[in-house]
């Protein structure tokens, strides 16, 4: 009898142990708020990973910034391994893997289908795997839409600046935290800030920290900034993907299995954000347009300057991959 309750006691424990060790609870750390098509793309990815892992894997999303003040914050995390996913641009990543800038130089693509061709093609997988052979600590997961990004800036600092000649002489302007970002704009005369994440452009255009900045239409809505900065001037100089990372010591923690399942699942949402992208784009533009904000339409010859004068960054960050840009250009030829 005594054996037995042994015997019972003891396959309890196992059992425990193996449902424990089975389930993995983490977090992913996402910079916009609720409702925005990349927050609700992670949340859908971590409704799918449990689903298919069966509860072996499970993903809490958190909006708006709550786990890390900044994306650059969130990649250390990932790979100190305290945190195991985020939703970032693919702008500050390239500053870990540098190759990462040959897919958002300006004006690369003729249009989204053509970044997608590349994306959903050889180049964008081979980008994903050089994230996680570069000795990163980061997995990349999978590309979301982010449209294309243009300047905003007060009604004072239009008028201060040319933007019809694409100079920005004398503008402080809010850059993503990647070197070629604020090469950009020096280029353009201006001088680029760094240091100050999405979620605080706002004020620092209130307090006159910076001008404006730059950014596609539903950032430029839903952070509020068309409100501080009212001028948009589209010149579509970038189209910069976002990127669902992994932290490779989170991979670490699940089976082969579930990473596989983790990776299918996250390319499936794909195609959701890209729908919920579309819509949100369409609606932030509307509200943009009805507060009465002055949004500035380039023509083509305008637009042919700000292409000139931003070239010397595929020499200066494209030159180990010139191959990888010719390839991107040769299948702008089908768009
Ligand atoms: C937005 C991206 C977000 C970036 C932000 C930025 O969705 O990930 O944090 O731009 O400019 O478009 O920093």
């Amino acid at each position: 009898m005594k054996k037995l309750l042994t015997l019972v006691l003891a396959l309890a424990l196992v059992c425990a142990l193996s449902v424990a060790s089975a389930d993995v609870v983490f977090q992913l750390a996402e910079t916009h708020a609720e409702g925005y098509p990349t927050t609700l793309a992670d949340q859908e990815f971590a409704r799918l990973v449990e689903e298919r892992t069966e509860g072996r894997v499970k993903i809490e999303v958190y909006a708006g910034s709550v786990l890390a003040d900044s994306e650059n914050t969130a990649i250390e995390m990932l790979q100190a391994g305290t945190l195991g996913f985020t939703r970032v641009s693919a702008s500050p990543v390239a500053s870990y893997v540098p190759a990462l800038n040959a897919i958002q130089l300006p004006y690369l693509y003729k249009n989204a289908e053509h970044e997608w061709a590349v994306l959903d093609g050889e180049i964008g997988q081979s980008m994903l795997d050089a994230i996680q052979e570069s000795g990163s600590g980061l997995i990349g997961l999978c590309y979301y839409d982010s449209g294309a990004r243009s300047f905003y800036i007060t009604p004072s600092a239009y008028e201060k600046a040319n933007f019809a000649e694409a100079d920005l002489s004398g503008l402080k302007i809010r850059m993503q935290s990647n070197q070629m970002m604020v090469r950009m704009i020096e280029l353009l005369g201006g001088t680029g800030v760094t240091g100050i994440g999405a979620n605080e452009v706002y004020s620092s255009i209130q307090t006159g920290v910076v001008d404006g900045a730059e950014n596609n239409w539903p950032t430029y809505q839903n952070m509020g900034d068309y409100e501080a900065a009212s001028v948009y001037v589209l010149d579509y100089h970038t189209r910069v993907p976002e990127i669902l990372l992994m932290s490779e010591i989170a991979s670490m923690m699940v089976s082969e299995e579930d990473l596989a399942i983790i990776k299918e699942v996250a390319k499936e949402t794909e195609a959701y954000e890209k729908e919920q992208w579309a819509l949100k784009e369409a609606s932030a533009e509307q509200i943009i347009r009805d507060a009465g904000c002055t949004v500035v339409e380039l023509t083509d010859e305008q637009l042919a300057l700000y292409e000139e004068k931003m070239a010397p960054l595929y020499d200066e960050f494209g030159a180990d991959y010139t191959d990888i840009i010719e390839q991107i250009k040769a299948i702008g030829e089908d768009f």
